[in-house]
């Protein structure tokens, strides 16, 4: 960094009053936000930030994942842009911050650079993730991953949510379908400010964590099939319970996350039964298996012996059951110019850091596969993410944000 920005600072109270007007669109019921992907919410929301980014002078882009790119020009429009993101969708009990932090965070910069005046050589793009959190349509990071070239846009548009509405139906109803063909943008680095959502940072009272790498995951869906029967005149031999199945299975799922301690972690969020009636045996069971880790030969360990563990507990009780994998991506490495450009930030500033592997996945997970990737992440209060309930101090957005702008200026070069 030239001497010219050794002091550059975001505004801190500029940046916190964007975070709560978006956090006032689409809000949850317990001081969250329930902006899911392709709702109006998410539409109002897309609608807010390009307001925002064409009054800082930006150009919009908009390619045929919904993606939006905010481009502040350069001085050397031949110079691959330095690009910075993540989303603003949210999960359905979500928190104000996950994704929006490194969206707005990325704002605030391109504000903070238009306040002073300053020029760089490479444009700097600020991005939209359509659908990073795959609630709604499955899998997490679906636009990025189109974007990395890890799903066909075909594949990804036909993915429904629970009432049966495709990804692209939706996309095209809310107005966000672009033209620009997607994954054609080629970029000389990707920075993403985020949340940590787990509990390391404030622990130890740091203020950044660099992050190295990111643990892998994989998506189990898993369906158990019995019998609807009466829950009152149906003998207990005579039982084929596809909700007890899934209870063994999740037991099972616990066991194997902890048998690879202290890094694995497991769970299932996603939970139906069928028929789901107060006195029916429940005939059928579809649940989500969620493992993640570091260790990719730990991840294949966990997902083969889900499905032997699974199929054994259902053979025992003369259940049927099936697998398909919804979603998953092998452990991270981030670029080590890209990661070393965050430390000498944090360092340059003064702000206490750690390096961290990413315990949850990102859109800069995707990028890392065509562009120098790396993340800057700022403590949560009590680790708390996904959760309406999810909370971060200005100061913590602060400084996440005046790291991101030194790591985007080392590689974007300003111009004296
Ligand atoms: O699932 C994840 O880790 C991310 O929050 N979508
Ligand atoms: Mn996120
Ligand atoms: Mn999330």
């Amino acid at each position: 960094m030239t001497a010219a920005g050794e002091n550059l600072r975001i505004n801190p109270a500029r940046l916190w009053d964007s975070l709560m007007e978006m956090a006032r669109i689409g809000p949850g019921v317990a001081g969250g936000n329930n902006r899911q992907t392709l709702t109006d919410a998410d539409a109002e929301g897309r609608a807010l930030f390009r307001r925002w980014c064409e009054a800082a002078g930006c150009t919009m882009g908009l390619d045929q994942m919904g993606n939006m790119f905010a481009r502040r020009e350069g001085t050397d429009p031949d110079a691959l842009p330095v690009y910075m993101g993540s989303h603003l969708d949210t999960q359905p009990t979500g928190g104000k911050y996950d994704g929006v932090l490194g969206v707005l965070g990325g704002l605030e910069i391109l504000r903070t650079l238009n306040d002073l005046g300053i020029k760089t050589r490479h444009p700097i793009v600020l991005v939209n993730w359509t659908n990073e959190e795959g609630t709604r349509f499955a899998p997490a990071m679906l636009a990025s991953g189109v974007f990395a070239g890890v799903h066909t846009q075909d594949w990804a548009y036909a993915r429904t949510d629970a009432e049966g509405k495709t990804f692209g139906a939706e996309l095209q109803r809310i107005g966000w379908r672009g033209e620009e063909t997607v994954g054609q943008r080629r970029m000389r680095a990707y920075f993403e400010l985020h949340i940590e959502q787990g509990p390391i940072l404030e622990a130890e009272g740091k203020d950044i964590g660099v992050v190295t790498r990111g643990q892998g995951l994989v998506w189990t869906q898993v369906t158990v099939t019995g019998k609807d029967a009466h829950t009152g005149s149906t003998p207990m031999p005579m039982r084929k319970n596809a909700g007890l199945g899934m209870a063994r299975i999740l037991e099972l799922v616990d066991e194997i996350a902890w048998s690879h301690a202290p890094h694995a972690v497991g769970a299932a969020g996603h939970i139906v039964v069928h028929p789901n009636s107060r006195n029916v045996i429940p005939g059928t069971a579809i649940f989500t298996v969620d493992f993640r880790t570091p260790d990719l030969d730990v991840l294949r360990d966990m997902e083969a012996r889900l499905h032997k563990g699974a199929r054994e507990i259902c053979d025992r009780m003369g259940l049927g059951v099936a697998f398909e994998t919804v979603g998953g991506f092998d452990p991270v490495t981030f670029d080590a110019d890209c990661v070393a450009a965050v430390r000498a930030a944090a360092e340059r500033l003064g702000y206490s850091h750690r390096d961290i592997i990413s315990g949850a996945g990102h859109d800069a997970c995707w990028i890392n596969r065509v562009a120098p990737t790396a993340m800057v992440m700022c403590p949560c209060v009590d680790g708390l993410s996904h959760n309406e309930a999810e909370e971060i101090t200005p100061d913590w957005a602060r400084a996440g944000t005046d790291v991101l702008l030194h790591a985007v200026l080392e590689t974007a070069g300003i111009v004296e």
